[in-house]
């Protein structure tokens, strides 16, 4: 079967749109017409080449779609399933799935843009393999992925509402609610108010936080997240961001977020704490950017530095959370889409998010 899909042959390159050759779904993988797929930094960081993947690959990562054929052995979803596209498959074996925490599951790392088997479905025109980012490419008319990958959604809700659940608002309003320090009426802030740290604001809402400061360099998107509860906002291209936050908060925030992903945002997000205050990393910046800290008062403040990874649980679990949050009104997913685009104007969808559009765009692969 063919699929059109957009991939990245070269860094720097703008993506290709192209028909590529795809396999059957074989034991334990289903394929999926592809719904809907969000416009997420983290795959410009991969076309910029500050995060790395093989290639060629097809890119998305935040997608859902609906099963149109089943391979062997797979009982959890059936033809007809509307999904939710998980970026992290866990296998269920390795130490880290075994531990509690698929969302680190070691063999999906191990293979990455393959599939479990070690292979790839897709053939390009020149017969050269192509990837699939984090097993489900998702800007493409199709995919194979593993059925893990699947979480199955009853009743109708739109497949861009559920796009979105597979990456931006699972991993910011999970990087909140499941966090393990985290408690009603705390003060929070939010550095980076884009699409990830939108959700970082609704799930500190969730929490009835006393106060949610975001912080962000483009007054457009600060003031587009006050629409999703944040108290306070903070210009850092106008303002000392460090300063600011303290100032507000009464001398630190008991928690901050970092949904940017630079080493300078990291230290920052650890300054603005309160003693015994708790700096959660979100975002992934550049493979080879560090972060400098006032490690002293790290320590006479008891001040904790954690990472965050899709939620920081299981997706599965925090899917069901946040669509339950979803149906009763809690969470505004709707609301964060601004842009639509078909396949084709992949590279316009990221040109937006760099220019820095507020709001989420979506491509719709069979529009
Ligand atoms: N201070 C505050 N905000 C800043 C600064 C700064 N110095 N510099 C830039 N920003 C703002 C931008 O203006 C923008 O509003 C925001 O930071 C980033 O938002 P988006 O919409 O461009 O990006 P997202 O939300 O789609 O992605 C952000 C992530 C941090 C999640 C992503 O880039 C990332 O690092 N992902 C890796 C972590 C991960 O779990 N990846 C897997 C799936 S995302
Ligand atoms: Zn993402
Ligand atoms: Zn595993």
């Amino acid at each position: 079967m063919k699929s059109k899909a957009a991939v990245l042959y070269e860094i720097h390159e703008p993506l290709r749109v192209v028909n590529l050759e795809m396999d059957d779904p074989k034991e334990g993988e289903v394929r999926v017409r592809i719904g809907a797929a969000g416009i997420c930094l983290s795959d410009h960081h991969i076309m910029e080449g500050t995060g790395s993947t093989l290639r060629p690959v097809v890119l998305g990562h935040e997608g859902a779609g609906t099963v149109e054929e089943v391979g062997l052995g797979v009982s959890s979803v059936k033809v007809g399933d509307r999904c939710i596209l998980s970026f992290v498959t866990n296998c269920g074996h390795c130490s880290t799935c075994r531990s509690g925490s698929p969302q680190l599951c070691l063999t999906n790392r191990l293979t990455g843009g393959r599939q479990f088997d070690g292979t790839t479905r897709l053939t390009d025109g020149e017969g050269q393999s192509v990837f699939q980012l984090s097993k489900i490419g998702v800007f493409s008319e199709r995919s194979v992925v593993p059925a893990r990958a699947c979480y199955p959604v009853v009743g109708d809700v739109p497949m861009d509402v559920l796009a979105l659940i597979g990456c931006c608002v699972t991993t910011g309003v999970g990087a909140v609610i499941n966090n393990p320090f985290m408690r009603p009426g705390a003060t929070i802030a939010v550095f980076g108010a884009g699409g990830v740290g939108t959700n970082v604001v609704q799930g500190a809402r969730l929490m009835n936080a006393a106060k949610v400061i975001a912080v962000d360099l483009n007054q457009e998107k600060l003031d587009f997240v006050k629409r999703f509860g944040a108290t306070d906002l903070v210009n850092a291209s106008e303002v000392d961001p460090v300063a600011a936050v303290k100032e507000l908060s009464g001398g630190g925030v008991d928690f901050a977020f970092e949904v940017f992903g630079s080493g300078q945002t990291v230290a920052q997000c650890v300054e603005v704490l309160r003693p015994n205050g708790v700096a959660v990393v979100v975002g992934l910046a550049p493979e080879a950017d560090r972060s400098s800290l006032e490690v002293t008062t790290l320590v006479r403040n008891q001040k904790i530095l954690m990472g965050s990874y899709y939620g920081s649980a299981s997706p599965h679990e925090t899917f069901a959370r946040i669509l339950d949050f979803y149906q009763r009104g809690l969470i505004d997913v709707q609301g964060q889409i601004t842009r639509r685009y078909p396949l084709e104007q992949v590279n316009e969808a990221y040109d937006d998010l760099i220019a820095g559009k507020p709001g989420r765009g979506v491509l719709i692969p069979n529009g």
